[in-house]
């Protein structure tokens, strides 16, 4: 990846992203090229570039100086283009099976030029459409295991992780968490976003001072625990998929923190499409997510025993107290999250495509307590089979 920094930022639009396209000399001289701005989320535009006679394509991503799902009156700093970059070449070293190839980056300009990924589907609407995608937890367990560990202080050189902890740094990103995923879904705040009949239930969550105590602290986890490099934003929108490969995209909310951060929003987001099947259908989705946890396990614990280079690793009881904190927390983020995206600015559209409107709302407060469950209750929870036992309640 060549990385380089050019002249003053300007946003692109199609002609530009072809300009830029030829420029860099990415396609054979004199191919003839279209683009599309693909990008259908909440913060970047996304160029999707192709020679029209090979077929062959490539994602211009570039970050706005703002959000785009709200405007120029939330203004976003582009940095997070670098540290998506950055992320996307630290995982690759790990796993380069599960993330898109970086082609050449411009931290000026805010973008990254990647492997274009349209053959497959993003997972989110893969499972909302009844597409299983066999593979994805077998995946997305070891891409945790493997990004998880080998950035942290269990499995890193302790010295060289403090230079890519001061990397990552990445204070605004994770100022939007801190507020949109861990305060104003707690507290009567404009940011919120949701439906009138769920009124009652959102006050109770108000009001609720247990829960606001528990949320306080898996806050204070996540504003403080450098434990190792974390996607920060892994929602089942975040992937691709299909039968056979899955690729993990958009790190721009990378820093180092807790491990249960990344597993807990996976668990979160597998549970919002439990929530919006029939009962039928539901058993492949939590089989998924026993499947993230037991394949974290398993090669966390490899790794552990063939790569840990802290000297306390080969004390009995040590490593299972690590994952022991680690689900606990990963339970705890995971109510978080199902809250946040259920109450919050933030959608997912399992919930919000359910018909009839009726059975949406009532999905929407089963979504509400099964996360106050989650965060209140995450110390006796302790496999993911016991998930099944609160969405049942
Ligand atoms: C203003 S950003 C809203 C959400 O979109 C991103 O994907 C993150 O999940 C963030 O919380
Ligand atoms: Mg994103």
């Amino acid at each position: 990846c060549a990385n380089k920094k050019s002249s003053a930022y300007e946003p692109l639009n199609e002609n530009g992203a072809i300009a830029l396209a030829k420029k860099l000399q990415l396609f054979e001289e004199n191919s003839q090229l279209t683009c599309n701005e693909i990008g259908d989320g909440n913060l970047n535009l996304v160029f999707k570039v192709k020679n029209i006679e090979s077929g062959e394509s490539i994602i211009i991503k570039q970050a706005l100086p703002y959000a785009k799902v709200v405007g120029e009156s939330w203004p976003l700093t582009l940095d997070r283009s670098r540290i998506e970059t950055n992320a996307l070449l630290k995982q690759a070293e790990f796993v380069p099976q599960y993330v898109p190839r970086v082609f050449y980056s411009d931290e000026a300009l805010a973008i990254t030029i990647m492997e274009d990924l349209s053959h497959l589907q993003i997972a989110r609407a893969a499972l909302i459409e009844g597409n299983d995608l066999p593979l994805l937890s077998q995946h997305i367990g070891e891409f945790l295991a493997k990004t998880l560990f080998y950035t942290s202080d269990y499995g890193l050189n302790q010295h060289y992780k403090k230079t890519l902890v001061k990397q990552f740094i990445n204070p605004d990103l994770c100022k939007i968490t801190e507020d949109l995923v861990f305060t104003d879904p707690f507290f009567n705040h404009n940011t919120n976003d949701y439906e009138q009949e769920l009124q009652q239930d959102v006050e109770k969550i108000w009001e609720d001072q247990t829960l606001k105590l528990e949320t306080a602290k898996l806050k204070q986890l996540f504003l403080t625990k450098a434990e190792a490099l974390v996607h920060g934003d892994l929602h089942t929108g975040s992937i691709f998929a299909d039968e056979n490969e899955t690729k993990v995209i958009d790190p721009e909310f990378a820093y180092f923190g807790p491990i249960g951060f990344d597993v807990g929003q996976v668990f979160a987001n597998l549970l919002f499409n439990v929530l919006a099947r029939n009962p039928e259908h539901q058993g492949v989705i939590y089989n998924h997510i026993e499947t993230t946890w037991d394949v974290f396990v398993t090669e966390f614990s490899n790794a552990w025993n063939k790569d840990a280079l802290e000297i306390f690793a080969k004390v009995d009881g040590y490593l299972e107290h690590v994952l022991t904190e680690i689900f606990e927390e990963a339970v705890g983020f995971a109510g978080c999250e199902i809250i946040r995206r259920t109450i919050g600015l933030a959608h997912v559209a399992d919930l919000d495509t359910i018909e009839p409107f009726e059975r949406r709302i009532a999905t929407k407060q089963v979504a509400l307590s099964l996360g106050s469950e989650l965060i209140k209750n995450r110390k006796s929870i302790t496999s993911p089979q016991q998930f099944k036992e609160y969405v049942k309640q």
